[in-house]
């Protein structure tokens, strides 16, 4: 019997200021309504809540740089969050982090990087690249740059990362994208192969041994049918049960770290579905099997 995750450390980060299409700063409460404790608790795990970390509203913020929107106040706010999840990892906890838009992923990869002396493979399940430069963003929006940042200044091997469920990426995104040589699963490698395959061959080039990956996952990576509340969907994602072999295939290989859920917006979603689904692939990522 492979060895399961047996304490979680929640982490909440209420950020919108790296999208534009408010209400993603209330992913972590929709969340925590979907009983993310209790069913963790109820798979055996122990579960600390760390609460909210403080984020200025944009209305109380001044945004400084248009290439970068907000990217001052995310940086502080990323800044925290690194310092607490590495303290988590320290006390040999496990950093789940509820978004919030994907910018906040800065903050989980810099506090794994820095507890564990190097950065972890990174498994980055999503519609889009979020590989943008400020220079060659189209919005702006921080949300859209994270795995540049990840890349320049926490470390992250391109050759230790790979993306799953792309299905739209920006024209300078694709150029970065290839010049780096980060591994790509796109919605037709995923057709092709099928999830199980591509879930293997990420897994062989992210995973180098226990605890080593990362699995940042936007929920705009899911289809939109499944996953209505997001700010920014896109046709033609992972469906239901590809989403749970993602995750099953992720727990199988016992060499899950930490693992981020972002970009639910609930005031696009109904009835909470899209939070319930983050809740249930949670569970599949921390080992729930049906026998
Ligand atoms: N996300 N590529 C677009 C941009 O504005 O850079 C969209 C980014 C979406 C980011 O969903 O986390
Ligand atoms: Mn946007
Ligand atoms: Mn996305
Ligand atoms: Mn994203």
């Amino acid at each position: 019997e492979r060895k399961r995750v047996a304490k979680v450390d929640v982490v909440g980060v209420p950020m919108d200021l790296g999208a534009d299409r408010r209400g993603v700063d209330m992913g972590p409460s929709a969340i925590r309504y979907a009983r993310l404790k209790e069913s963790l608790e109820r798979l055996g795990i122990e579960v600390t809540d760390h609460g909210n970390l403080r984020v200025p509203v944009p209305e109380s913020a001044t945004e400084a740089e248009a290439d970068a929107k907000y990217y001052p106040i995310i940086k502080a706010v990323c800044d925290e969050l690194a310092g607490i999840v590495e303290g988590v990892v320290r006390a040999g906890g496990f950093p789940l982090v509820l978004g919030g838009d994907h910018s906040i992923a800065m903050g989980t990869i810099a506090g794994v990087a820095r507890a564990r002396g190097r950065a972890p493979g990174v498994i980055w399940v999503d519609a889009h690249g979020d590989i943008n430069t400020p220079l060659t963003s189209p919005s702006g929006n921080v949300h859209g740059m994270p795995v540049h940042f990840a890349l320049q200044e926490h470390a992250v091997d391109p050759a230790r990362m790979a993306f799953i469920g792309l299905r739209d990426v920006d024209e300078g995104e694709k150029k970065i994208i290839r010049e780096l040589g980060v591994k790509a699963f796109t919605m037709a490698d995923v057709d092709r192969l099928g999830m199980s395959g591509v879930v293997a061959e990420a897994l062989a080039i992210v995973a180098d041994g226990e605890h080593s990956v990362h699995v940042s996952f936007d929920m705009d990576g899911v289809d939109p049918q499944e996953a209505p509340g997001v700010g920014t969907p896109v046709r033609g994602g992972i469906t239901y049960r590809e989403a749970h072999l993602l995750m099953e295939g992720v727990a199988a290989s016992g060499t899950l770290g930490s693992l981020e859920i972002t970009e639910i917006n609930p005031i696009l979603d109904r009835e909470n579905q899209t939070a319930i689904l983050a809740v249930e692939l949670i569970l599949s990522a921390l080992g729930k099997t049906t026998l």
